[in-house]
């Protein structure tokens, strides 16, 4: 089949590579000229194991081609970015999408397929998509068949679970699923699952949501645990014993372009029926400024006036920092008035080394769960005014000796020492 890719960004990319391997003709379409040149002398833009050496054999074997102009194809997938819209309740923007599906329009032919693989708005397929390919004269599901398959994989391991994770197909039409089905068969070996696209729509859009609130449940844990002196990850872990529990885990908010973002177009589409998730994303979006203010109160007691944040990203072993809770850390703690220095081995834009940005520090914030944040070595802690360590990813696992150690178990005990100090004092 030869296949045309609308966007090649973390999903679109691997997914036309992905599509060529197993022999199909895929042309890969992006806005940007660079990155499509790049792409064909064999060079990826996102920190994906195994995806560049995926793309030089594609290349080789003439599989794979990367453009700024969609081809003539018998399936099209669009896989460009939705982001919110900056209204009351931050809908989904589908204007990549409106564009993306106007620049393949031209080419589209009786008995093709386009595939959106892209996070969007419930009803979107069938209130945006649908009208623009009937506008263009085809009957959905006789000439053209449609069909939303939102994808569910996680960066660092995309390759793997592109072809091992269950898939939802979801159809305008029953030969609309079927037929998207088909295409997906070629690869996928999880179980394919049939559906309608509105129900494809909202449940990509669900998962998500879940993850959200229970991340905000473990957030306001924390926060009840911190002021009613209880350790709130002895808490989680002992419920969590329980078979039919699983608490997730607190931090500094939630990042990335998944999590916190995908609860808005729920909450768009049914705001009068969403109070709990608003109410999620407004603890989990509180988190930064709790961190600001539990570093104030550490900070009370410690000599200077100087923190250092260990990452900068939104989670561990990535180096994207966009939606990142730690950039707000960062920005809090500026206007909170305290000098903050940086160290993220994962993000480029940082230079310094731990020993670097440890030196004259009275506190260090981990932010992010890098597996390089396991051991805070001795000889960074050695640099610091005073050696405290505040983990909000609870990360840590081995630091230097005389380290005051302090993460969302143990948070109250240090600052009920500290008022006591000040009692004494
Ligand atoms: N986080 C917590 N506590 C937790 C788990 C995560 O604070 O217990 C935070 C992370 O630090 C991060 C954010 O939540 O800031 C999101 O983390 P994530 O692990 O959900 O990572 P994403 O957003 O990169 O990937 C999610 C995944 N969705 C689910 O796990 C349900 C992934 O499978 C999706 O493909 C992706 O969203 C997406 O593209 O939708």
């Amino acid at each position: 089949m030869k296949i045309t890719v609308i966007g090649l960004g973390y999903i679109g990319l691997p997914t036309a590579i992905l599509f060529a391997k197993y022999g199909h003709k895929v042309t890969g379409v992006d806005l940007s000229p660079l990155m499509t040149a790049q792409l064909n002398a064999g060079f990826i833009h996102i920190e994906e194991p195994g995806l560049e050496k995926d793309l030089e054999e594609v290349l080789l074997s003439g599989n794979f081609y990367a453009s700024t102009k969609p081809v003539s194809a018998d399936v099209y997938i669009i896989a460009v970015p939705t982001p919110n819209k900056t209204d009351q309740y931050q809908s989904c923007d589908t204007s990549y999408i409106e564009a993306a599906l106007t620049s393949i329009l031209p080419y589209v032919k009786v008995s093709d397929t386009i595939i959106v693989e892209s996070t969007i708005a419930p009803r979107t397929m069938v209130d945006v998509v649908q009208p623009m390919v009937e506008k263009d004269g085809f009957a959905v599901g006789e000439d053209i068949f449609l069909a939303h398959c939102p994808e569910r994989v996680l960066p660092g391991n995309i390759m793997h679970e592109l072809v091992h994770n269950p898939r939802i197909i979801g159809g305008i039409t029953d030969a609309c699923t079927e037929k998207a089905a088909a295409v997906y068969g070629t690869f996928v070996k999880g179980e394919m699952m049939r559906t309608q696209a509105g129900e494809a729509e909202l449940s990509k859009l669900m998962e998500n949501t879940y993850r959200d609130v229970n991340i905000a449940l473990a957030n306001e844990l924390a926060k009840i645990s911190n002021h009613l002196g209880i350790n709130a990850l002895r808490v989680i872990e002992m419920a969590n014993k329980h078979p039919r529990v699983n608490i997730h885990q607190p931090g500094p908010g939630v990042g990335g372009h998944c999590l916190a973002v995908d609860p808005y177009f729920v909450i768009a589409a049914s705001p009068k029926q969403s109070p709990l998730m608003q109410t999620a994303r407004a603890v989990n979006n509180s988190m930064p400024a709790y961190v600001v203010q539990q570093v104030q109160a550490l900070m009370a007691e410690q000599e200077g006036n100087q923190v250092t944040l260990f990452g900068l990203t939104y989670k561990g072993n990535i180096d994207d920092i966009r939606e990142s809770p730690a950039m707000e850390v960062k920005d809090g703690l500026h206007k909170a008035g305290f000098e903050v220095r940086v160290f993220d081995p994962h993000v480029s834009e940082q230079p310094l080394t731990g020993e670097e940005a440890c030196e004259g520090s009275s506190l260090i914030v981990v932010l992010s769960d890098h597996n390089e944040f396991r051991n805070i070595p001795a000889n960074y802690t050695d640099r610091m005014r005073e050696a405290m360590v505040f983990d909000t990813k609870n990360i840590v696992q081995h630091v230097g000796t005389k380290v005051n150690y302090v993460n969302y178990g143990n948070l109250y005990k240090v600052k009920r020492t500290q008022k006591a100090a000040i009692v004494q004092s």
